[in-house]
């Protein structure tokens, strides 16, 4: 059963070698697995969509879950740790896309390049001016999560020449950066803060009023994790009032169907949950969807095991 679309190259060999049941597609969701459901014994899922505890205790043969995304943070694991259901996930092969959307999106906010290009294409050049902006070579950047992206992106910061201090559970001993483990104290030092910590309970709301009152007024926040991770009541009273300068956002609550106020703010910007959204990565992580199928049913090793 497949949870969400996957691009056409992974539907043709998956279609080549499973019978597959879209999700996704149905008009009534439940009528599809009440007819199918006793026969499913795999979930092809995507990061964002998950796989509920409801919906697999309605598989009674289901083995395994692939997730086609390195988040695990929607697929209920203590259910599948519980009933004995293996969980995958497409870890590496999408690190350093998403850490050159964070830093594309920190780009993007700090220059106002969505800004200056409507600008340019309205004929407004030379009539109206283009407001100076802030820069971001040489500053501080807050990193909350210092797991494969949060490093991928601290590489990227380093190489702009900007200080770099970042949030976790733990001290990395592996990196020379500067551990903080108060994350409103990180936001009060920093001049930028990406978000990039693991989605789930542990994590939600940790961006919340008070983190963004020390980020301050000429602070950005960019979020490339999960939109659960953000307050997004406060963050929206914040870009609002401007205890915040501005947000690059890729992750949501709700998504796609956003909180329609972002799409009244100037001082955001915008992208679809779209970090690892390259034709490399995507290749790469389907493949490793197929891998992970393959070797389940062939009986061997999984190669990206969770659960
Ligand atoms: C999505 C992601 O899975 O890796 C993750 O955790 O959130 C993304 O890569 C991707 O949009 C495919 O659904």
């Amino acid at each position: 059963m497949m949870a969400g679309a996957y691009p056409e190259w992974d539907m043709v060999d998956l279609e080549a070698n499973y019978r597959i049941h879209r999700l996704w597609e149905a008009t009534d969701r439940q009528e599809l697995i009440s007819r199918v459901g006793k026969d499913i014994r795999a979930i092809a899922t995507r990061g964002e969509l998950g796989a509920s505890a409801e919906l697999m205790a309605q598989l009674p043969k289901l083995e395994i879950v692939s997730c086609y995304g390195v988040g695990t943070d929607a697929i209920d694991l203590s259910y599948a740790r519980a009933n004995g259901i293996r969980v995958t996930n497409t870890p590496d092969v999408l690190t350093e896309d998403v850490a050159d959307i964070a830093l594309g999106l920190l780009l993007a906010t700090a220059r106002q390049i969505p800004q200056a290009d409507v600008l340019v294409r309205s004929g407004q050049w030379g009539s109206v001016a283009m407001p100076l902006v802030t820069r971001v070579s040489g500053k501080k950047v807050g990193i909350a999560g210092m797991g494969r992206i949060g490093k991928a992106i601290a590489r990227r910061a380093a190489a702009f020449g900007c200080d770099i201090s970042y949030f976790a559970r733990h001290n990395h001993k592996d990196v020379a950066y500067a551990y903080e483990p108060d994350l409103i104290a990180l936001a009060d030092w920093a001049d930028f803060l990406i978000v990039i910590v693991p989605g789930g309970e542990a994590t939600m709301k940790i961006i919340n009023a008070e983190v963004l009152k020390a980020l301050g007024p000429n602070g950005i926040l960019i979020n490339v994790s999960r939109g659960t991770t953000v307050d997004e009541e406060a963050l929206i009273a914040a870009l609002q009032d401007r205890t915040i300068q501005a947000a690059g956002l890729d992750v949501f609550l709700n998504e796609p169907k956003i909180d329609a106020r972002f799409l009244t703010l100037g001082n955001v910007v915008l992208q679809p949950h779209h970090g690892s959204g390259t034709v490399e990565t995507r290749k790469a992580m389907g493949q490793l969807v197929r891998d992970n199928l393959a070797a389940h049913f062939a009986g061997s090793p999984l190669p990206t095991p969770v659960v």
